[in-house]
This record gives structure tokens, sequence and C-alpha cells, in this order.
């Protein structure tokens, strides 16, 4: 902790050295996406500049270098989960995606009318609304784990919803909402052990948590490039190699093909068969100079951190009078979503952003946790490795002013 340079850091990102309504820039919207280190801006030119070409189908020499920088952002990727090869490493478009991608291919093609997926009350639209199609097409059921007041899961009501029947445990790693960092390993094992396997939705996680898919053993794991200082437009799906061999493909195009006829077609192998069409190539390359960026600070410091910024606000929104936390895990990440006693998010936020601060103001696709916990909305804090405890401060501050303002 103590030889992390926020200040340093801080000087990697362009965007962050602006004024908004005359006051200095404080970023702390990081959970909806997060700013792009001069690294991964690079990155991007230099392939628009130097290589772009499109990739696997040119034996000229950008198509050569294009699908270098591609693949050795797959390689990259492949480090980073501690996922066993590259061919486990689909190129998306990001979570939503690759969630669609396992209730389309995995799901509709294993389940039946009656089999059961598992969630949890605190996912994400992104894993809520795959599933609830996929119950239009085969009539399976959804059950959701229920959590507590804290925002954590019930971890016995949890385990005794696994049942014959479930044929898949979805689940976020951590909360967008509320910030509650889940026990997926134990999670895992107890699908495991009634032979469930288990997607992790780690949109949320990356950014903030070290992933070993191996360790974890999950069978499916997801996450966006931009929530990870990379790009909008490419993310992750991690699957084992022979249930992603299983699988059919999810869209047929280009690229996903060994050889195709009128009659029939046959197709390529994986990754691939899952790539269909033209990919996002620089985001692919931007993704991986976001990874290797966060790899050269080391995710453990910057979670150390996280966890300093969090604790320090925590402690000083709980001093501001009317002032309710939504999300109170003991396990948390950098999230602070809090509602004022009679005032709406919206004006919350709004009188922020007029203090130069950006959070975010509304149900944060968790539309079903803000029912949970009686309220339309909250104001969400969330923060980055570029947070400073000053902005904090200046967070406080503008809290305060909303509570004069409407008190
Ligand atoms: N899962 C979780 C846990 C998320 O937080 C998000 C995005 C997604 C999935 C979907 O990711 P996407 O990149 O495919 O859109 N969460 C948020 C948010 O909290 N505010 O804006 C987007």
């Amino acid at each position: 902790m103590s030889n992390y340079d926020v200040q340093a850091l801080r000087r990697d990102f362009p965007l962050l050295h602006q004024s908004v309504h005359g006051k200095p820039l404080v970023y702390l919207d990081n959970a909806a996406t997060a700013q792009k280190p001069q690294a991964v801006i690079d990155a991007i030119e230099h392939y628009y500049r130097q290589d772009n070409a499109n990739i696997h189908r040119g034996v000229h020499t950008l198509s050569q270098r294009a699908t270098d920088a591609y693949e050795n952002a797959r390689a990259t990727v492949r480090r980073f989960l501690n996922a066993a090869g590259d061919k486990e490493i689909i190129f998306v478009r990001g979570a939503t995606e690759a969630i669609n991608l396992v209730a389309q291919s995995f799901g509709r093609t294993r389940l039946q009318a009656g089999d059961e997926v598992l969630i949890t009350a605190m996912e994400h639209h992104a894993n809520i609304v795959p599933w609830q199609m996929l119950r239009e097409q085969l009539g399976i059921v959804l059950k959701v784990a229920p959590m507590n007041d804290a925002g954590e899961l019930l971890m016995d009501e949890f385990a005794a919803l696994i049942g014959p029947r479930t044929r898949l445990l979805a689940v976020t790693h951590m909360s967008n909402a509320l910030g509650t960092i889940n026990p997926v390993k134990r999670m895992v094992d107890l699908a495991h052990a009634q032979g469930v396997p288990v997607l992790l939705d780690g949109a949320q996680a990356v950014p903030h948590i070290p992933v070993d898919v191996q360790a974890l053993d999950c069978d499916f794991y997801v996450f966006s490039g931009h929530k990870l200082y990379g790009p909008t437009g490419i993310g992750v799906l991690y699957g084992k190699q022979a249930l992603l061999e299983s699988m059919p493909p999810y869209q047929g195009g280009g690229d996903m093909i060994r050889r195709v006829t009128f009659d029939k077609t046959e197709y390529a192998g994986l990754p691939f068969k899952f790539e269909a069409g033209t990919p996002h190539i620089a985001g692919a390359i931007g993704l991986g100079a976001a990874i290797e960026y966060i790899a050269s600070i080391g995710l453990t410091a910057i979670a150390d951190h996280e966890h300093a910024l969090l604790a320090y606000a925590t402690e000083q929104a709980l001093t501001i009078p009317g002032l309710r936390l939504i999300g109170t895990a003991a396990e948390k990440g950098g999230i602070l979503s809090f509602v004022l006693e009679r005032i709406h998010p919206h004006d919350v936020g709004t009188i922020l952003d007029h203090c130069g601060i950006a959070v975010r103001a509304g149900h944060h696709c968790a539309m079903p946790v803000m029912d949970f916990f009686g309220v339309p909305a909250t104001t969400r804090a969330s923060f980055a490795l570029y947070n400073t405890f000053e902005e904090v401060d200046v967070l406080m501050e503008g809290i305060r002013e909303v509570v004069k303002v409407f008190g």
C-alpha cells in the first residue's frame, strides 16, 4: 500500500485531467465503465496506424501482423484467467453476449422443459433475461437463491435449491449494485457435488479480484473489457475445453467454418467455432494492453487500494444524516450504493454532477435488487485504481451539499 503511487497512476489516464462544470472531474462511475490508460489508447492507435488488416484469412504481411496481435491478446487473457489453453478463450462483445452465447448454445441444446437454471437475487439483468428467454423457448424453470438485508447470499437456502433438475448455476462473482463478493469457490464445489456446471459472471470482479479459473474450477467465466480499463465492444467467454467442444456454434458465418457446401458445413475448431465474422480486432488488442497494464501494477495492490478507499468512504458516509447504505456485505468490492431520505437518486446524481462528480443514479440494471430493498434506485459511487482519498472527501462534501439543498 505504502508504495502505491496513485498520483503517478493518474497520469496514465488522460481523460481524468479535465474540468466538469468548472470543477476538477471526480470520476466515480467505474462499475459502469472504467477510463482507459494511455497504453491502451496507444495499442489501439498503433494497430490502426500500422497493422490494420483482416485476420486469419490473409497471407500478406499486415494480415499476419494483425493475426499475431489478435492471437497474442488471446494468450494474454488466457494467462490473466489462468485458463488451461488458448482454445478456452472466446472473444465476444462483452459479458452480456457471453451469457447469451451460453444460454443459446449450451442451454438450448442441453436443457428441456422442467429443467432448472439457478441464479441469485443479486444478478444484473444480463444474467437474468437470457435465462428468461430460454424459459420462453424451452419451458425451463428459473430458480433464485435469496439474500439477506446486507446483500449476502443465504448459503443454506442456496445449497437447498440445487436439486435433481438443476442443469446450470449462473451467478455473479461480484454484484454491481451492492458490491457483494460471493463465495464462488464454495458455490462451485456445492454445485459440482451434484454434477451441476457453473457460469460465473465476472464483469465486476475482474478489475478487483485475481481470478484463477482452474483453481475456481468454474465451467464458464465471462467478463467485459471496458470495465477492466480496456475498450468497449470486446469481452471474453472462458469455457472448459471439453464443454465448449460439445457445444454447437452460436452464430454462423465466416471464420467459424472448416468447409462449406450448400448441403453441409463443417465447423472450425475452438476457439474459432464461436467467433463468426470479423471480430473486434482492435478491441482484443486493446484488452490485451489493458491486462498488461494492470499486471504491471498488480491486481492485489489495486484491490488493497480500493478496499482502503471503500472503508474510508463507508465510514464517512455513515456520518451523513439520512443516508442509508444499500449493500453492507462483509465481503465487498469498491462499490458504495446509498439512498438519502426523501431525496431521489437522480437529484443526487444531478447535483453531484454540478460538483464535477460522476456517479451513477438508477437501478443499475438490477431492478430485482432495488425491489428487494424497497427503493426505486440508488446513487452508486464505484472506485477504480486511480481514485484518491481526496476524491472521497469531495464526494462526501457533495452529498452534504445535496442534503443541505433538499433538507
Ligand atoms: N454483469 C454484471 C455483474 C455487470 O455489472 C454488468 C454491467 C454486466 C454483467 C453486463 O456487462 P456488459 O459490458 O455486457 O454491459 N454493469 C453495469 C453497471 O453496473 N452499470 O453499467 C453497466
